[in-house]
């Protein structure tokens, strides 16, 4: 897996004109690798995703809580927002440091949710109708775990998992699924996307990165 990320981030010199008819062909997400601002490269595993806004996206949270929720990005907006500044670092080898995200932090959505006892983990679900993510609930409680509405101190573009994604700064950015659409109380960690493909669930890169922190609990 390491060894085709980089080998296709070697090759995006002769990609780039055909880069997008290169990601329909590609349902492992391994050919975004047009080099994007900043030194981000645009991942996703589908060809193609819905665009949703003001009127149209709602983000979900359900299963295990006393009191489901859909939000709005008005409501998500009127949350108080936190602002995080830390490095990305994808584990196909490119990384892009001090990069502010804000949002709200997910533990407060949890909590307006009411979890029951009974949960211990998150799932997390993505309008691309692909993408799945998962925390422990503990993970999923520390205060650098966000639902991301800006990114560069601008609006969280399309390309980037807009409206929403979230964002796991501790750990690489497979965690961060982008265009988040479901937050889901389970009794169980499930597998994401990368997951059942051979990704590790507890994705940490490192101490540095805030590994110690106390989770909000
Ligand atoms: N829905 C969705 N989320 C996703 C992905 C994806 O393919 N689909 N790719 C993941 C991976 S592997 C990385 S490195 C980052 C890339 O985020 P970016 O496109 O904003 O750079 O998103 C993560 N979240
Ligand atoms: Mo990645």
């Amino acid at each position: 897996m390491l060894g085709l990320g980089v080998a296709g981030v070697a090759a995006a010199p002769l990609l780039q004109r055909g880069v997008e008819a290169v990601a329909k062909k590609d349902p492992t997400g391994l050919s975004g690798v047009l080099p994007a601002g900043g030194g981000f490269r645009y991942y996703s595993v589908t060809a193609s995703v819905p665009h949703k806004g003001e009127r149209d996206y709602r983000l979900k949270v359900d299963g295990l809580v006393e009191r489901p929720a859909a939000y709005t990005l008005a409501e998500l907006r009127a949350e108080p927002q936190t602002r995080l500044v830390r490095d990305v670092q994808c584990v196909t080898g490119w990384r892009v440091p001090d990069t502010p995200f804000e949002g709200v932090r997910l533990a407060r959505l949890l909590d307006a949710a009411g979890v029951r006892p009974a949960a211990r983990a998150v799932r997390f679900t993505c309008f691309d109708g692909a993408y799945s993510e998962s925390l422990t609930l503990e993970q999923a409680r520390r205060k650098d775990v966000l639902v991301a509405l800006r990114m560069q101190d601008k609006p969280l573009g399309h390309a980037h998992g807009g409206p929403a994604r979230l964002y796991v700064a501790p750990m690489y950015f497979y965690k961060s699924a982008k265009w988040l659409s479901g937050i889901t109380l389970t009794d169980e960690v499930r597998p994401g996307y990368w997951e059942e493909r051979g990704y590790d669930v507890d994705a940490w890169v490192g101490r540095s990165n805030g590994r110690d922190d106390a989770p909000t609990v």
